[in-house]
């Protein structure tokens, strides 16, 4: 049994958690309205004053929030404190070369610590426990959400960052490390190096594996905590909304509690914007009422899922969101990095040589995701040589790399290989496994 890391806020009943929500809600409106002119026009534009939001039943009066609004305000203009409030900065993969980008105060980062350490202790973290963090440290959420999380509980943190596998296994034996944070494939990576290495599970003192960041399958969940002889616990988040621990598995294991006393979910219709019942597959919205340095209100993430109000047996009030089953958009996850294909387009962008005809196929070997950037070639000129060739693969492969921060096997194809489609191109070929 996990102890709950703040029992009055994680069980608070739900008509105490509504009116809390309620004067949240009113609150943020009135603060955006006021600081974020963009927020101001829209409400403007849609007939709606800060007074006529008077609680979550209003919620759906209100325009939504979509990530061509955070672009178009690139980088800071959604900011809703002064500079000098602002202490942190974050960012992930934008749709097209420049990322999307969220600021915090102090408290927003405060808050952060404290939800993601209601999270950790859903997974059993003590303070007695030692967490290896091998999620990316960096403008990605994943290392410093879960390192601040774990230090609130005071913890032992292992400030691991992604890579170098020999090493995170050395350290995670020697330092008798307890909990494992990091993507889903790279615990399935450490797990199997574990295995072929012919290391006994009985070195290692891991019991619980809090993983995110991208999808993953009750399938990949069996093999993992197999590998590793832990309770694998999912756990979801965005940047734009706050990183990490936005929500998170209790022990049940059966769906993420979102902590609702800071954001506000609904589930609509993604061609309509039309709000579904909870139980209804459909694309998740997030208004968050505790926000400052940047509050977003019914924001699009794209990410499909069902919202879960049935009571959990752990005690805990908050709603669950199932695992997710998809996206609306062409956003890909490829090791645990968001990639758009129209990145790619921008990267290619400019490259003598080269088509702008290309395909991202997105595989999964040894657990690992791959990805093959197919690219056509601008016609042969006799004379050209394999020399010249290869030069355009290399300059191609950088500029990919440097776009989207992953490296991806370019192959270079001729003029016209590539399917061309009467309707919209598919510009992604995902052979991944989904169960
Ligand atoms: O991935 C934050 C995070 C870090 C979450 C570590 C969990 C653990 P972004 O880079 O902004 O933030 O990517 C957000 O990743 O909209 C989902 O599509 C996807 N995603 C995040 N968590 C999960 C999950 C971080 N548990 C995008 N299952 C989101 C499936 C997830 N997809």
């Amino acid at each position: 049994m996990s102890t709950m890391w703040d029992p009055s806020a994680e069980t608070m009943p739900r008509e105490q958690l509504r009116k809390l929500q309620d004067e949240r809600l009113r609150d943020t409106i009135k603060r955006v309205y006021t600081s974020v002119p963009f927020y101001r026009h829209k409400m403007q534009e849609a007939g709606i004053r800060p007074g006529d939001i008077r609680g979550t039943d209003d919620l759906h009066l209100l325009p939504f929030t979509n990530k061509t609004d955070l672009r178009d305000s690139y980088p800071f203009g959604l900011f809703c404190a002064p500079q000098e409030q602002i202490v942190r900065i974050h960012a992930s993969s934008g749709t097209t070369g420049k990322p999307t980008v969220s600021g915090y105060t102090a408290r927003d980062v405060d808050t952060w610590g404290e939800l993601m350490a209601r999270a950790l202790s859903c997974a059993g973290v003590t303070n007695r426990s030692v967490v290896q963090v091998s999620y990316g440290y960096g403008l990605f959420t994943g290392g410093l959400g879960a390192h601040y999380g774990a230090e609130r509980i005071g913890a032992s943190v292992i400030p691991m960052s992604g890579g170098n596998t020999k090493r995170q296994i050395m350290l995670m034996e020697d330092f008798g490390a307890t909990a494992l944070c990091c993507t889903p494939t790279y615990a399935i990576v450490l797990g199997e190096a574990i295995r072929d290495a012919g290391i006994p599970l009985s070195r290692f003192k891991l019991r619980a594996g809090v993983f995110g960041a991208e999808a993953w399958t009750e399938g990949m969940r069996a093999h993992v905590q197999n590998l590793l002889n832990i309770r694998a616990h999912d756990v979801y988040g965005l940047t734009e909304i706050m990183g990490p621990g936005v929500s998170i598995e209790c022990e049940e294991l059966a769906g993420m509690h979102i902590w609702e006393d800071h954001f506000i979910p609904e589930i609509i219709d993604p061609d309509t914007g039309e709000r579904l019942p909870n139980g209804t597959p459909g694309e998740i919205v997030f208004t968050t009422i505790t926000k400052e340095g940047m509050p977003l209100i019914r924001y699009r993430t794209h990410d499909l899922t069902v919202l879960d109000d049935t009571p959990c047996p752990c005690g805990r009030t908050h709603v669950r969101m199932r695992k997710l089953t998809g996206r609306t958009d062409d956003m890909l996850i490829i090791r645990g990095v968001n990639v758009f294909p129209s990145q790619v387009e921008t990267a290619l962008h400019g490259i003598e040589g080269i088509e702008p005809q290309y395909l991202l196929v997105v595989d999964r070997k040894n657990n690992l995701d791959t990805l093959e950037v197919q690219v056509e070639m601008a016609p042969l000129l006799p004379g050209d040589e394999v020399r010249s060739i290869e030069r355009l693969q290399k300059r191609v492969e950088s500029s990919v790399a440097s776009m989207i921060g992953i490296h991806a096997d370019i192959r270079l194809v001729p003029s016209g290989g590539l399917p061309r489609s009467e309707g919209k191109t598919n510009r992604t070929k995902d052979l991944r496994p989904k169960e």
